[in-house]
This record gives structure tokens, sequence and C-alpha cells, in this order.
């Protein structure tokens, strides 16, 4: 590796390299360091938040010694190169994740007790970092964590949102929404580089211009006509081991560029012209707070341009450092779409090499094609992202006209295969032709990248069936596979449920499981083991206890551990049920109430327990929120049956509140209509961490019933072959199931409030053809939950069992092996060599 510093003056380099933190001393000599000088405190004013700052940084040191051998491992060794690119990272807290990954929260507990504080109360000081919506947002989080444990030189690249998701609280049982500035006290885990800013352009016109100076022949240029800074920020992601990489998630911030507009300078206008460029500052605000939901606002183009050009221009950059042609950009650069979010990088990676290194277009799309893979995360039509020619025509106004080209060289292929076939010209056409006219951002990442996955068996079939079925015709099936997600048990088992992992890794013999999660098999052995069975339930009891305590803190209500924990936490959808769940809750109520006190005791005690947000705008998914804190209302207050059965709404559901929810579930519910799931992952982290699940066979599901037999998971409802089917019979008159008549009749009574509000959620059910088909799944549902009563309640040495056997066989839900199968199927890269 190239240096600057004369040979002679190295040797100082070397005797003053930063030493790596190895012992207790050396953490609190560098934390005690860091609270007087990087925060310019003292022992006499040092409270939680600065002991929390100053820890945070003494391991980021550590981190940084082994991020800058990392980067020079890989820039040394110059193999390929992994680019994941999302939209979202939900990382939620670092601190701890760091600790864990280097095998130092051991040492690190001690320093800080003996410093004056408790690392628990430090870990809560962090806020987490929600910078994404959610399973396609806490993806990438897993990955990042497995390419780094893997040891693969791959970098995530995306926006250094100011404000992430926002904060969720609840009045009066409606959601209301604040901003979430997670950057406040700063954040000890980012290193800005100030030497990393490229400009990015918007706007302008394409002009033609000579390909030479003097030549007659022309080519097509753009002239932007707004300009703004990309700044670089890094986060260092330490891989699990003591010898682990530490690799880069690399997020953009944007800034004015400070060149003013001299024209407006001049005629007095400086005030506007120094505006202008402030504004430049808002394109990386706020992360949109939609899940599964495209709005097709010209602000989010603009952040995906944004994003997408400053990352390709800084992997170009590296690429040229290589001096390697073109033509093997393709071998030393993969790029995957997380979504189609980052499609534009199909056009802005065809602009620069045509437009500005001179390519020809034939050379410039086969590198295209070969370096890009798109991942797809949904069939459902709301969430492809469309955008209007309008918007594109002047934001961009230069890749507009190549998605045009690209398009146009397409359709000729098609037709020459395919001649005369004008439905399926317009249906794999990149525009559709409708009013406006748009572009399909899906079409264009499946033209433009060398292979599609989805992320279950399941929605990997369907997308072949239904949105890609005429691309498939046209390029085949091979192009076309799946992936299924995976979670990473480093902050899944181990940092979310410490004692479930310390069990496992004294039967075990050690935690090797944590990186080869298929050793969890050895588990079966002790299904007989009866003192390991009693120390099982009692890791669930701590862990239900200590929900208990979360969800007394931010609701009052008192939750009894004994209580069955049925639990439903994700986005608020009304794909996702919600509704169908506390119509069940409702239902069992209703039949409490109607039975004698005797009767009542045969009933499994049970607490249900909910927790999502909804997107500002979706005014089914608040309603959904308010009749759930309305039924928690009435059963948490009705002393006849509050015995049997309770419900609590937790607000403001993210990763740090996810890592005590999952691990008390006895029970959780994975209920979306047939189909419309792409894979779900918490579903992996909830039997992960021993409980069950109830569900229907969508998404990754099936395949967890595969992988720990369909006997340990309460499946319900129609197959997603049927729901077609099913909605067609019920297109102009729903009828109700009698059961959730019943459920209808005392909401309309205005037993849960004011039956108003509700309405809405009734009528899309029993007046507007019950898309989500919850009326033809409820009977089947309510089925599943007596089987779930009843087993519980039966001998529950045979509930423990199905529960360390769901554990046992969860080795395939590992984000390693899924990071391995990208890796190998698309990305054709090795771990780098040590
Ligand atoms: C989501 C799906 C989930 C899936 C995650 C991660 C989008 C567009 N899709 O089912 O709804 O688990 O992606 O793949 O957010």
């Amino acid at each position: 590796i190239e240096s600057q510093i004369p040979l002679e003056s190295r040797e100082i380099w070397k005797k003053f390299a930063r030493k790596d933190i190895k012992t207790k001393e050396d953490f609190e000599k560098d934390f005690v360091n860091h609270v007087e000088t990087s925060l310019a405190r003292s022992m006499y004013n040092c409270d939680n938040l600065a002991a929390y700052q100053a820890s945070s940084l003494a391991i980021r040191d550590k981190l940084i010694i082994k991020w800058n051998q990392t980067q020079q491992t890989q820039t040394m060794l110059d193999q390929k190169r992994v680019y994941y690119m999302s939209f979202e990272f939900l990382m939620g807290r670092a601190m701890d994740n760091a600790m864990i990954n280097t095998g130092l929260r051991t040492p690190i507990k001690e320093s800080v007790s003996e410093l004056g504080f408790s690392l628990e109360d430090l870990i809560e000081e962090e806020p987490d970092i929600s910078i994404g919506n959610g399973g396609l947002g806490r993806l990438a989080a897993c990955y990042l964590d497995s390419f780094a444990t893997l040891n693969y030189a791959a970098w995530g690249y995306g926006i250094r949102y100011e404000y992430g998701i926002f904060s969720q609280k609840i009045v009066n049982g409606y959601q209301v929404e604040y901003p979430d500035y997670w950057l406040t006290y700063s954040n000890p885990w980012e290193i800005v580089r100030t030497e990393i800013q490229y400009p990015v352009d918007f706007y302008g016109y394409v002009e033609e211009v000579p390909v030479y100076e003097g030549a007659t022949e022309k080519k097509k240029v753009w002239v932007g006509g707004e300009r703004v800074l990309a700044l670089a920020y890094d986060f260092p992601v330490p891989g699990y081991g003591a010898d682990a990489n530490v690799n880069n998630l690399r997020l953009w911030s944007a800034r004015p560029t400070h060149e003013f507009d001299f024209a407006k300078f001049n005629s007095g206008e400086y005030q506007n012209s120094v505006e202008a460029q402030q504004r430049a500052e808002s394109i990386t605000a706020v992360l949109y707070p939609n899940d599964n939901f495209d709005a097709g606002k010209e602000l989010r183009l603009k952040q995906q341009y944004f994003w997408v050009a400053a990352s390709l221009h800084d992997i170009i950059r590296r690429f040229k450092k290589s001096k390697r042609p073109w033509r093997e950009f393709p071998d030393q650069v993969a790029i995957q779409l997380n979504d189609t979010h980052p499609t534009l990088c199909i056009p802005e990676l065809q602009r620069v090499l045509v437009d500005l290194e001179g390519l020809s277009w034939d050379e410039a799309w086969k590198i295209v094609v070969r370096t890009v893979g798109y991942t797809n995360h949904t069939v459902m039509q709301e969430a492809l992202e469309k955008w209007p020619l309008t918007i594109f025509q002047k934001l961009l106004p230069r890749h507009l006209e190549i998605i045009y080209d690209i398009n146009f060289y397409f359709l000729q292929s098609v037709s020459k295969k395919f001649p005369g076939d004008n439905n399926l010209m317009t249906s794999v056409s990149i525009i559709e032709e409708s009013n406006p006219k748009q572009v399909k951002m899906a079409n264009l990442a499946v033209i433009g990248s060398h292979y599609v996955n989805g992320v279950a068996a399941l929605h990997s079939d369907l997308i072949k069936l239904t949105i890609f079925k005429d691309l498939v015709k046209v390029f085949g099936g091979d192009k076309f596979g799946n992936v299924t997600n995976g979670i990473t048990p480093r902050r899944w088992l181990k940092q979310a449920n410490p004692k479930l992992a310390e069990l496992i890794s004294s039967k075990l013999g050690g935690d090797e499981y944590l990186s080869d999660l298929n050793l969890l098999k050895n588990l079966e052995k002790y299904l007989e083991d009866k003192e390991f069975k009693s120390k099982w339930q009692e890791v669930k009891t701590f862990n239900k206890t200590r929900l208990s305590k979360l969800v007394k803190d931010l609701t009052g209500y008192e939750i009894d551990p004994t209580f069955l924990f049925d639990i439903q936490v994700k986005r608020i959808h009304e794909y996702k049920r919600q509704q169908m769940n506390i119509f069940g809750v409702i239902y069992r109520y209703l039949q409490l109430k109607s039975c004698s006190p005797e009767e009542r005791k045969k009933f499994q005690p049970k607490v249900s327990i909910f927790a999502g947000k909804a997107a500002p705008g979706y005014y089914m998914a608040k309603r959904i929120i308010k009749l759930i804190n309305n039924v928690s209302q009435v059963l948490n207050n009705d002393p006849e049956t509050r015995e049997y059965l309770q419900c609590v709404f937790i607000p403001d559901y993210n990763v740090s509140k996810a890592e005590i929810i999952i691990p008390a579930s006895d029970i959780s519910e994975h209920i979306s209509t047939a189909g419309t799931e792409a894979s779900g992952t918490s579903n992996m982290k909830f039997v992960l961490n021993a409980g069950l699940l109830i569900g229907t066979l969508d998404g990754a599901t099936v395949e967890i019933a595969r992988e720990i037999g369909e006997e340990n998971v309460f499946l319900f409802g129609h197959l997603s072959e049927n729901v077609d089917k099913v909605r067609a019979s019920h297109l102009f008159d729903v009828k109700l199931p009698s059961s959730l008549e019943t459920v209808f009749q005392a909401i309309d009574g205005d037993v849960f409030g004011d039956s108003h509000e509700f309405k809405p959620l009734l009528d899309s059910i029993r007046h507007h053809s019950d898309f989500y088909i919850v009326s033809d799944d409820f009977n089947s549902y309510l089925e599943a939950q007596r089987l779930i009563d009843e087993t519980f309640k039966g001998d529950h040495d045979i509930w423990i069992r199905k529960c360390i056997t769901s554990v046992a066989n969860m080795g395939f839900f590992s984000s390693d092996r899924a990071v391995e199968e990208y890796a190998e199927m698309i990305w054709n890269i090795e771990p780098l060599s040590k």
C-alpha cells in the first residue's frame, strides 16, 4: 500500500501506533481519557450519559483499529467487493452489540462497575439508531453483522437521516407521532469523513456536445442545475469473534456546496442565494415513514439519486485506483439492490460509463448488468415504486433519456423473440402508459441486473407467477431465484436473551453455535433432561417477568408472568391482520363474559400483547391501534374477566424493545393473508427465543414449519394458492361467520367505545369485499387458538419439548447462511483470506 510517510519517519509511527484494548486497565484508561478530553468532563461531573459516551468512544477506538486493519487487508488483497445498497438500516443500539461481538462484555462490565457505574444503566442511555421502517431495514442490519463475521469484503451504503422513524406515543388510545432526532447528544459511533465529499447534481438540462474538442460527432451530456455535496459518515460494524473483521457502513449526509449563485448575489439577492443552498440539507433530513407502501414523493426520488450518485462515485473511485480496464469492473464490484429503492444505480452507472468515460452503449450495458443484483421484498401492488415521468424529467432529465434507451433496446429484443405480442410488450416495458405515465422501477431493476431473488421460498415462487410473470417469459426462469432471509444469532439470541444463550452454551460446551447455528441441533439430546428443562422454564419466566416490568413502566398495566403471553409485534398493516387478532381477543372476552365464574376457571389465562407503528397517513392502521387500546382498557378493568384475559399495546416499538419483548413470548402471531408477507423475520426471532408460532402458511413461516416440524407450529387459514378464489367468492357479498358477527355486534354496540370510530374497519370487511379474507380465516384462526390453549394448559412437558425441538432446528435461519448463499450464488465472492 502506498504511503506518503518517508521511510525514516515510519519507525516513530510504528512505535506509537495505537494499541488495542486487551485488559480491563486498557479500557479504564481510555474511558477516563475520553471523559476528561473528548467530553471535557471530570469525575465530579460524569453522569450516566457521559459514562455511556466515554465507554462508546473507548470501544469505538478499538473498533477503528480493527477497521483500519480490515480496510488495509481488503485493499492489499484487492479481491472483489460487495456493496449492499439499502435505503434503510435499522441498527438498534450499537454498544452492547460491539461488546458482545468483540468478546469484551464481561471485562467492560467489571470495569464500568469499578469506575462507579452499572453497565445496564449505560446501555439504556443509548438511543436506537432507527433509520428504517421495519423488516427490510433490520434485514440489512443483520446482513452487515454476518458480512463482518464471515470475513467478506462487503460494505453497506445508506443515508444518514437526521430524523429516523418517528417515535410513537399513545394518547387516549390514538397514535401520536413525535420526531426522532437521534443525534441530540451526538453519535459516538460515527466518524465524519470530511475528506470524502462528492458533488451531486439535480435538475438542469441535456446538451449535445462534440465527442472531443473540434469533433463533428456529438454526444449527450447532462448539465446539472442544482448542486449539493454528499458527505460521508462511517459506522464501524464489528464481526463476531475476537479476530473478526470490522467492516464499514457508509452513510451520506447532504450539505450545501458553499458556492453562491453569483448572479443573484450581485443583484442584491444575497439572502435568497444563501437560503437556496441551505435547503440542500433537507435532502437527508428525514426517513419516509412508510413500510410496504410507495408514496411517490419528489423528495424521495431526490434522496434516492443523491445516495446512489454518491455511493457509485465512491465505488468507482476505489475501482479506478486499481487501474484495471473497465471490463473487469464486474469482477471487482458487486452491487446488491435491497429492493427497488437504489434502482437508479442502473441508469447512473450506464451514464457514467457512456457519457463520462466514453464507453460504447453495449460495452457499458454488459458491465452494468453483470455488476448489479436485485432483491425483491414484496408482491403487493401498492408497494411497487413508480415515478411519474414529469417528476423524473424535471429532476433527472438525462437519466430519463437513458431509461428510454434501455427500454427501447430491451423492447426491440422482446419483439424479435415474441413478434406481435403487444400485451407482453406493455407488461414488460419500463414505462407504464398510464395517466400520468410512470417509470416502473421493478421492471428496470429486473432488466438491469443479472439475478433477481425473493426472500423466502414461497415468495420467490410467487413473484415468478405474478409481478414478474412476463419478465420470466422474456429472460427465462434461471434469472430468478430465492435466498430465504436470516437473522443474526449474535443480536437475536446472545444479546436479546443472555440467559437462554448461557443455558445453551452450558450444554453445547461453549459459544461456537453463535457462529455455526446448526450446532443447535445438539440440544435435542437433552429432551429428556429434567434439570435442563426446568432451567429452560426458568429462563422463560425470567424473560416474561422482564417484559412485565417494561409493560408496567410504559403502560401502567400489571401483567402476570404466569399467563400465556401471546404477542404480535410488527408494523401495523391490514395485510398483517392485527385486526383479526384483536377480533379474536374480543371473541374470547365475550365467551368469558357469557359463562359462569366456575366455567371461567377452565380458561387458560392469557395476555395479548401488541406493538407496532402505523404510517402517519395510514388511516385504517390507526383505527386498528385505537381499537386495540380501547379493548385493552375494557379488558384490563373488568373485574370479572381480567384474571383470565388482558390486553396491552406497548408504545413505540423499536429494535431495543424487540430485544425485551421477543424472548418473553409463549406464542407469537404471524397471521398475514397467505401470499402477502414476503418473508417475515420476527417469526425466526421468536422461535429462536423459545416461543411457538401461530401463523398462516406465508413467507418464511412455511420454511420454519418445514425445519422444526409442522406439529410444532399452530397453522391455520387458507393457502396462498386459494386466496384469489376465496376473494372472488365474496366480491359482492361477504357472509360473516357467526363468531365474527358476534364480535362486530359488540363493537357496533359501543362495548369498546364509540363504534363510529371503527365502522370503516368493520365495513372494509362486511361491505367492501374483505380483501384480506379475515372473514374466511377467522374460524380457522379461533380453532388454532383453541389448540394452543389446550396444549399450553395440558402437560407442560410437551410444550417445553416443542420449544426445545424448535430451537434445535433453527440453524437454517441464521443470516450467516443467507449471506453465504448470496456470496456464492449471486456475488461470486469468497471470504477474505486472513
Ligand atoms: C419486507 C416484507 C417482509 C420481509 C422484509 C425483509 C418491504 C418492502 N418488504 O415480509 O414485507 O421480511 O421485507 O425481506 O419492506
